[in-house]
């Protein structure tokens, strides 16, 4: 059964931008998975107490036939092999973060994963650029994305201006 999955990318370390393309190519490579659709890129304010560089953000919408704690190692060993060295600092500066957000309208709920993504709703960094792949989105509870972003501050969200990120 193949699942369409959404997933937040996040860096502000070590040419940001970069760490984000080259995950998006990583994210096309992973087995039995398509890369469909990804949001252009958007600098964002941290979010969180440290004071840290802003980040550099973005969404990509896979198909996937991986079930879901399958999909989260692939996006893991992705991020290890982008050089993400973990829990160093809680809410501090990293090389490359990539979220599971969505997993088709599942509700998951285990040691290693929450899903829809704690925190999705309110963060303008995943709610804009998520908007720009699924403009037509409703969430599980019946929340319209369309109307959380209509609603929603864009915290000083900034579309970087990448124009070979333009489709
Ligand atoms: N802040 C922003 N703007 N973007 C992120 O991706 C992000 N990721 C994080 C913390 C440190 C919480 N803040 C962030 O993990």
């Amino acid at each position: 059964m193949v699942v369409r999955a959404y997933i937040g990318l996040g860096s502000n370390q070590q040419n940001p931008p970069l760490q984000i393309r080259n995950a998006l190519s990583a994210l096309n490579r992973i087995q039995q998975t398509e890369l469909v659709r990804y949001s252009r890129l958007y600098r964002s304010k941290p979010m969180g107490p440290v004071d840290q560089p802003d980040f550099i953000n973005a969404v990509a919408a896979v198909d996937t036939c991986l079930d879901a704690h399958a999909l989260l190692s692939e996006l893991q060993a992705i991020e290890q092999r982008q050089g993400r060295v973990r829990a160093l600092l809680r809410w501090g500066p990293r090389t490359l973060d990539l979220d599971l957000l969505l997993y088709g309208d599942e509700q998951i709920d285990t040691e290693r994963l929450t899903v829809p993504h704690p925190g999705l709703l309110q963060r303008g960094f995943v709610l804009f650029p998520l908007y720009e792949v699924a403009p037509e989105l409703r969430f599980s509870n019946g929340d319209l994305l369309a109307e959380l972003v209509e609603k929603g501050a864009d915290e000083g969200l900034e579309l970087l201006d990448s124009p070979e990120f333009h489709h």
